[in-house]
Parts: C-alpha cells; structure tokens; sequence
C-alpha cells in the first residue's frame, strides 16, 4: 500500500487532521527583535495582543523548500495544498521542494496545488481530499478532480483594517487607507488571480456580515458547506452562523479559530469565509 499525505502551509489554520496522515508548514511573523512561528506551539492570542500595540516594522516569511521537505516526510504521495501564488512564495516553494522530493526518491509523487486563496478555502479543499482518500478513490483518480472542485468554491472575507497588507506592499496605500477608517469595515474577496480584491465599504461590523451573507448568495450558495475563520471575533462567526441557519438551512457551517498567519493579517476582529458555490 501507498502510503498518502496531505500536507498545508499555516495559513489552512490546520494543526492536525484525524483521519490522514498530515503535516503543517508554518509561515512565520517577524519582527526586529522577535519570530513567531505559526505551529503548535504559538500563542496566538499572545501574537495578535503583541501586534495590537506593536508599532515597528514587521513582516512575514514562507516556509522554505526544506521545511516543505521535512513536511513531506517519507510519503509515498502527497497533496501539497498552498496559499495563493498571487501574495506569498510559499507555491514557489513548495515546487522546488517537490523536485527535489521526486528526484531523490523516485517513484514518489507529489503534487502542489496553488489555491490562489487562503485560510477556509483552503480547508475546503483539503477536506474534499479527506473525503475522496476516505473512500477509497487512489491518488491518480484524485488528481482531475482536484481542479474542477476549486472552481466551486470561493473566499469572501472582513477586514477592519489592511496595515499589514499594506507594510509588506500586498495591497496599494489607497486601498489601505479606506480601511484604516474608524467604523470602516472592508469586504472583499480572493480574486480570480488569488490576490485581494475590495468589494465594499461597509459601516460596522452588522452590514460587512449583511454584505457576506450577500456574496455567498449571489455566488450560488445553497447547500453546500461554509468555513468561518475568525481573528477573535466568536460573536461575529456565531451571528453569520445563525444568519445561514435561518435564512439557508441546508448549509453546512464550521467555525475555525484563526492560527498566526491569517490572525497577523487579518487583525483582531477579521473575519474569512470559505464556501461552496452550490
Ligand atoms: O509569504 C508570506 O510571507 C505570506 C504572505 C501572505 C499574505 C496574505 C495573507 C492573507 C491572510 C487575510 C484576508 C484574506 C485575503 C485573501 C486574498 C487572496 C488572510
């Protein structure tokens, strides 16, 4: 038997997974005097109060090919499941780390898949590949599946504020300014490139969870699952939670807690939604 793995970069806010063998590769946050590396170990209510009051430079840094190698393990086939190609160099990567994997050990095979999202979406997806491991289908009958159920899911998010996005030049100061309003929540998605695209200005937190609701329904949600990640924000996950329940019963919620990377960007009180398109 072919041994199977799923591994992610930290930005899925996965640890573990219960029933395939998994590994995480974490980013990491970087500040002049300190590195928080997003695994296990991180405290990450301890990083986000950090950040809240930090106001030098800081920035982020992706796993390297040899911390996608040490992921990798002895795994006979892997998923390697990434953030976007559009704002992080952790496909890049991961992609040298796959050559070097199948050059020195072959007949092993690993393929990288670049969501051009993040964080929920990103878990969508890898328990899509639970699902077909679990039932039996083998790694090759897996690997055409993969694209055509990207194309069915989406990321649509909050953010009160972009002042990381804008530090490390993800996103234009214009952009970055709108959200630094007082009140101004911004609601956006994971463009079809996989870099961040504003949809609206939004006052308060209520209308930014009216204009989500909004997205997912115009993006053909109706039964299919929805993945809340929340930066300390439980109250606002539960009120989005109870507005599916109510007004989409079929629906399928989760509520995630956000790890280091996605809570660094996202800031206290961001909100990112991964959902299927049907
Ligand atoms: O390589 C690196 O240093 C990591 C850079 C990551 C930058 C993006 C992080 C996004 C975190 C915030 C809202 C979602 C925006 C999604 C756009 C595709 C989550």
């Amino acid at each position: 038997m072919r041994t199977i793995k799923i591994v992610a970069d930290s930005s899925a806010n996965l640890l573990t997974l219960s029933q395939i063998p998994f590994a995480n590769a974490p980013l990491k946050m970087i500040t002049s005097t300190q590195e928080f590396i997003d695994d296990a170990s991180l405290d990450v209510e301890q990083m986000v109060s950090f950040f809240e009051t930090y106001k030098e430079k800081s920035k982020t840094s992706c796993p390297n090919t040899g911390d996608f190698l040490t992921a990798f393990g002895d795994a006979d086939d892997i998923f390697c499941v990434t953030i976007t190609s559009g704002l992080s160099g952790c496909y890049n990567a991961a992609c040298m780390a796959k050559q070097m994997y199948e050059t020195n050990n072959p007949g092993k095979r690993v393929r990288v898949i670049d969501t051009l999202s993040t964080g929920p979406e990103m878990e969508l997806l890898i328990e899509k590949l639970t699902e077909w491991i679990k039932s039996g289908l083998s790694y090759e009958q897996i690997l055409p599946l993969i694209e055509p159920y990207q194309e069915q899911t989406g990321l649509v998010f909050m953010l009160a504020s972009l002042k990381n996005f804008a530090a490390n030049g993800r996103v234009s100061p214009a952009v970055a300014k709108i959200a630094g309003m007082l009140g101004i929540r911004i609601v956006g998605k994971a463009s079809e490139k996989g870099t961040l695209e504003p949809l609206h200005k939004c006052r308060g937190e209520q209308k930014s969870v009216e204009a989500i609701y909004s997205h997912l329904k115009e993006n053909g949600l109706k039964q299919g699952k929805v993945r809340i990640a929340h930066c300390q924000n439980e109250t606002l996950a539960e009120t989005l939670k109870n507005i599916l329940k109510e007004r989409l019963p079929k629906v399928e919620t989760k509520i995630i807690k956000c790890r280091g990377l996605c809570s660094y960007y996202a800031e206290k009180g961001g909100l990112l939604v991964g959902f299927e398109k049907f």
